[in-house]
């Protein structure tokens, strides 16, 4: 059976029939997978129930697993984390971020699967990074192409959030020790496409690093509403048993925190990527 391919816009975004992910993947599979994504940057799969044992697998095709320094796993499968309102409800993401860009590597992609979701509310957006260059003018294109910027862990994960028990403070500073601040390039070029895309995040970028204070702050600000514009995004409602998979090194994304009291659990598994470089 073959895969079809259905886009959902023109800056990103797909959704895929005709696989179960649940079970190894013929090499075709994967391979038309992976084209699917690097095309669409975000992909989805309706009616996938995975446990997290499948979703490590499906994952593990695209590149090795990442474990969280902070969220809670699902014990016996610790690349599997879970998302849930009813255990950490810190509501981290709900503001546009790129996962984990506080790494040297951040994340090449994840696989996000919906396992209990609200009667209403709960959608997420993902945005291209790809159509955002692109539709940048030459001038602010020129400027941005020598420059990087910092990226820090605490912007998303403060103290004030993962401090309040003796665990969780022991667990935030290690994570914090372990992962300081780092730059970088402010346009990322695709490892594999070759395609370019703006590649600062509200979640976890400080600072453009050439530039001033003032300068600095202004740039980004219009950066992160620029990423984020309507035409750049597209938003997924979800159903139980839905699976996301993105590329991260070239999108954002945002969850909305619009369903409390319900609760919302999700898991994810996260790929590793490579060191962003600009050409
Ligand atoms: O809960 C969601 O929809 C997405 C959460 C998120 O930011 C992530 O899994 O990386
Ligand atoms: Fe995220």
């Amino acid at each position: 059976m073959s895969l079809t391919i259905t886009p959902l816009s023109s800056a990103l975004g797909a959704q895929i029939s005709g696989v179960d992910i649940s079970q190894p993947l013929a090499s075709e599979q994967r391979d038309a997978i992976e084209q699917a994504l690097l095309q669409h940057q975000v992909l989805f799969f309706r009616d996938q129930p995975i446990d997290p044992q499948q979703q490590a697998r499906f994952a593990a095709n695209f590149g090795d697993l990442h474990i969280h320094p902070i969220y809670p796993n699902v014990p016996e499968q610790p690349e599997v984390l879970i998302l849930d309102t009813a255990e950490t409800d810190v509501r981290d993401n709900a503001i546009w971020h790129t996962d984990v860009t506080f790494l040297p590597t951040p994340a090449l992609g994840a696989v996000l699967s919906a396992k209990l979701l609200p009667v209403y509310g709960g959608d997420t957006l993902w945005a291209s990074g790809i159509a955002a260059y692109e539709a940048l003018s030459e001038p602010l294109k020129n400027l941005l192409q020598g420059l990087t910027a910092t990226h820090e862990f605490i912007k998303s994960f403060p103290l004030e959030r993962f401090g309040n028990t003796p665990e969780g403070l022991a667990r935030w500073e290690q994570a914090k020790r372990k992962n300081p601040p780092l730059s970088h390039p402010v346009i990322r070029t695709h490892p594999v496409s070759g395609r370019q895309s703006l590649f600062v995040n509200e979640g976890f970028t400080t600072r453009i690093n050439e530039l001033s204070d003032s300068e600095s702050e202004v740039i980004l600000k219009l950066l992160f509403a620029h990423a984020t514009r309507p035409e750049f995004t597209i938003r997924w409602r979800w159903q139980t048993h839905d699976v996301a998979f993105w590329d991260n090194r070239v999108t954002q994304h945002y969850a909305v925190d619009d369903y409390r009291p319900q609760r919302r659990v999700m898991h994810r598994a996260t790929i590793l990527g490579d060191v962003p470089f600009f050409r």
